[in-house]
């Protein structure tokens, strides 16, 4: 079932949650809206129990090409200050199932930052990335330059920050900022088998799992690994730790069911 809501396209591929900017005549542009509807469609598949993961994409020619320009050309600071707009960016933060992020042609500032809350990012050839903010007299703002920092390293981050330059696909793998590069025409494709395979895990699993990966950005290393290794324990008090662990012994394949 395809809902169309505007901004974004909503639909269902078995357990997962695709949700589709729709903006092609704009490459995406992140306006107010956009984000409210992005935003709330991510919280309803995060408390839908028939869904496992969630999969965000563009089109082929642009995943997002950052905030809406035209929404901020003439805002003052108190304009921006009380529109909040980062609160809707705090609630992508609390999502707790893993987003894989389709990504093919720009994704630029606030269209990156979008992508760098994802978990997986699977990205065509054609992806450019880039933090294209000084180019318009003013910087990141949604994360960019804290979570591109934490992904590819101080030296990376400053070059991609300071001048604006696009990274191709290949380069963005390198350095870390993505996982997976495909052709264009698969790239679709390849993030909702990846998806898929997501699917099959155990859900408590997975999302605890995330959730220790994320910590890793927030915390001493010391501190981390307590963290890691409480919800270790606590994943010995679900059904799918046993059933997971009785399947390898039977050597079968295992039915995850959350529980
Ligand atoms: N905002 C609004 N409209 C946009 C944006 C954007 N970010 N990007 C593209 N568009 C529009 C263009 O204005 C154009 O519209 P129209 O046809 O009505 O003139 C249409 O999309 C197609 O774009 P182009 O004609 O420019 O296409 P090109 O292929 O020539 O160029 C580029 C593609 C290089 C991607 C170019 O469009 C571009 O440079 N876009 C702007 C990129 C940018 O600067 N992004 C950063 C924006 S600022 C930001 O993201 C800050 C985030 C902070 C957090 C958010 C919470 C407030």
């Amino acid at each position: 079932m395809i809902c169309m809501a505007d901004e974004i396209l909503i639909e269902r591929i078995d357990q997962i949650g695709v949700i589709r900017l729709n903006r092609p005549d704009k490459l995406n542009a992140l306006n107010m809206a956009t984000m409210e509807r992005l935003v709330n469609a991510l919280e309803r598949f995060d408390a839908d129990g028939e869904i496992r993961c969630m999969l965000l994409a563009g089109n082929e020619r642009a995943f997002a090409a950052g905030a809406d320009i035209n929404e901020m050309a003439d805002a003052s600071m108190v304009d921006m200050y009380y529109r909040n707009q980062f609160a809707r960016w705090e609630r992508i933060k609390r999502v707790q199932k893993p987003i894989v992020a389709a990504v093919s042609g720009y994704a630029l500032g606030g269209g990156c930052e979008l992508m760098m809350h994802c978990d997986i990012i699977v990205a065509s050839e054609t992806a450019r990335f880039g933090q294209p903010e000084i180019n318009i007299g003013v910087m990141p703002g949604a994360g960019g330059t804290q979570r591109m920092a934490r992904a590819v390293g101080k030296a990376l981050a400053m070059d991609v920050v300071l001048t604006g330059r696009f990274l191709k696909a290949h380069e963005a793998l390198t350095m870390g900022l993505i996982s997976r590069v495909v052709p264009r025409e698969h790239f679709f494709e390849e993030a909702v088998r990846v998806c898929r395979e997501l699917c099959e895990k155990g859900p408590i699993a997975l999302r605890l799992a995330k959730e220790a990966v994320l910590k890793a950005f927030e915390t001493p290393l010391s501190e981390g690994l307590e963290y890691e290794r409480k919800l270790f324990y606590m994943l010995f008090s679900t059904q799918d730790q046993k059933e997971g662990m009785r399947a390898f012994q039977e050597k079968r394949r295992a039915i995850f069911t959350g529980k």
